[in-house]
């Protein structure tokens, strides 16, 4: 797997980050650690970048903050007339961009196609939202009144992405944020730098044809986690959007919060699916192997437990056995293959480590679990998806463990299923499997499922850009992409309008 010749990036590109004028900086911070470049499908470094440091963040943030004051002022329409170009351009880098996320995230062809997929969709939909960033207008109790509220452009947003969506949570995020008429600071995982300089180029592409769009309104921070905290402490993010571990947001929140500033975080998930006596079995079972071992189990919308009733769980055990037996495992390059690898090897002595837990912790792994080095790239991180039975939610069934095991519960009745459901920390995704509209709609009611993707005879993973996408409890309760999020990207001003010729109080006070 070689990185360097995708998109004609090289690896004299070691130390870019955007704006360009702050590459001229680097030669100036010797501390500055170099980040390998590496593909998880051989795990051979390929090259390295140098790290973003305090001056590079600095000027960024300064840029990023110039750039909003004018861009604030661009007509929303007009802004999405920017966004429907980016669109344009990422059609017509669609598979390339798709072959660098296959070769640094290790994401299988159509599953990396699908994630700029997300872009274009995510584009589509800024652009209708261009004309619709709708404030509500009130009935004022005085005469000769009126009261509405406006939508303004919010500042500078912050960024940080996870390696597992390289691309499509930033665009998510940033999409909305141009339409909206913010500039963005993005700090991508350090184990993605060249996707996130791919699409930073792409971008700025357009950025620098269109007349209207200052220089800087998309800036690109590569580096650990420094960055993240310097963005997480400075005043001028108005917004800091955080994907990733709940350890991560925690620590980034508390920051951000300490400041009185905003937050979005999208963190960890410990997503089920509860399948009923009166579910389709076979469409169950697409859902749950793709939600549970599509992605190498690593999205946070991965199925992770899966909670059967145990009139259909022998019968639906074995399918699964089967199902999993037949999966193709390896270089994720390759047209036929289902799976790909680990993002590393630190990942796969994770999922070891959680296997060897839920033995101690009585239960059975029923299939798979082991690394793989015959028929694969041998020295990447692939392994056998795991099915696990487990005789109740021990302790490692509480963790979000990024890897793909699924772990097996029975139930006796829906009560049960729906508590068991809800009783970890994380709130992202779940899933009902049944046709009995009753259990349906207990499901998806307000004593139902506590997360924020609830969904019906479809997996806990793949959703679609236009809902809201996002999820409670330990998960951050941010919402990012479609619906109403884009209101977290801007602030709303209530104003009083008097158009008469007196001063009427509200309340009736006199004075
Ligand atoms: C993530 O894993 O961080 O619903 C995001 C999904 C994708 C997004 C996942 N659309 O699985």
């Amino acid at each position: 797997a070689t990185l360097a010749p995708a998109l004609g990036l090289t690896a004299l590109q070691r130390g870019e980050q955007w704006p360009a004028a702050s590459i001229a900086g680097q030669a100036h911070y010797p501390a500055h650690i170099p980040l390998p470049l590496v593909s998880p499908i051989d795990c051979a470094g390929h090259g390295e970048l140098l790290p973003a440091g305090p001056a590079e963040t600095e000027l960024a943030l300064a840029t990023a903050q110039q750039a909003f004051t004018q861009w604030r002022l661009v007509p929303a329409p007009q802004r999405g007339e920017l966004v429907r170009r980016i669109g344009d351009r990422v059609r017509t880098h669609k598979h390339e961009l798709a072959a660098l996320i296959t070769l640094e995230a290790g994401k299988i062809i159509s599953e990396a196609e699908g994630e700029v997929q997300e872009w274009i969709d995510i584009c589509d939909f800024a652009v209708g939202l261009s004309r619709q960033l709708c404030g509500l207008t009130m009935a004022s109790e005085r005469a000769q009144h009126r009261l509405q509220e406006q939508w303004h452009p919010l500042g500078v947003v912050g960024v940080i992405s996870a390696f597992n969506f390289p691309v499509a949570v930033w665009a998510w995020n940033a999409m909305l944020a141009l339409v909206c008429g913010n500039s963005v600071v993005w700090k991508p995982s350090e184990k993605t730098p060249l996707c996130a300089l791919a699409a930073t180029r792409l971008v700025q592409d357009v950025v620098a044809g269109f007349d209207a769009a200052p220089a800087g309104l998309l800036g690109l921070l590569q580096g650990g986690t420094e960055a993240g905290r310097q963005l997480a402490a400075d005043r001028r993010v108005a917004l800091l959007s955080a994907t990733g571990s709940v350890r991560m947001g925690r620590a980034v929140a508390q920051t951000v919060a300490a400041r009185l500033g905003r937050s979005l975080l999208e963190l960890g998930g410990n997503n089920a699916a509860i399948v009923t006596p009166s579910a389709d079995l076979d469409l169950a079972l697409r859902g749950i192997v793709f939600g549970a071992a599509g992605t190498c189990g690593q999205r946070c919308t991965t199925l992770r437990r899966l909670i059967v009733h145990e009139s259909v769980a022998d019968a639906l055990l074995a399918r699964l056995q089967a199902a999993y037996a037949s999966l193709r495992i390896g270089d994720p390059r390759l047209p036929d293959t289902l799976i790909g690898p680990l993002i590393d090897h630190a990942a796969l002595q994770q999922m070891q480590l959680a296997l060897t837990a839920a033995e101690a912790q009585g239960g059975t792994v029923r299939q798979g679990g082991g690394g793989i080095t015959q028929g694969v790239p041998n020295t990447g991180a692939y392994v056998a998806p795991a099915l696990v039975s487990m005789p109740a939610q021990t302790a490692i069934v509480h963790e979000e463990t990024f890897a793909p095991i699924l772990y097996i519960l029975r139930y006796r009745d829906l009560d049960e299923a729906i508590a068991m459901q809800n009783a970890v920390s994380q709130g992202l995704s779940s899933a009902i499997f049944s046709n009995d509209v009753r259990e349906v709609e207990q499901f998806i009611g307000p004593a139902g499922s506590d997360c924020g993707l609830a969904n019906v005879n479809a997996g806990t993973s793949g959703a679609e850009i236009g809902g809201a996408f996002g999820g409670e409890k330990d998960t951050g309760g941010g919402r990012e992409s479609g619906s109403d999020a884009w209101r977290a990207y801007m602030r709303r001003a209530t104003n009083t309008i008097n158009y008469g010729s007196t001063l009427p109080l509200a309340q009736g006070v006199k004075f």
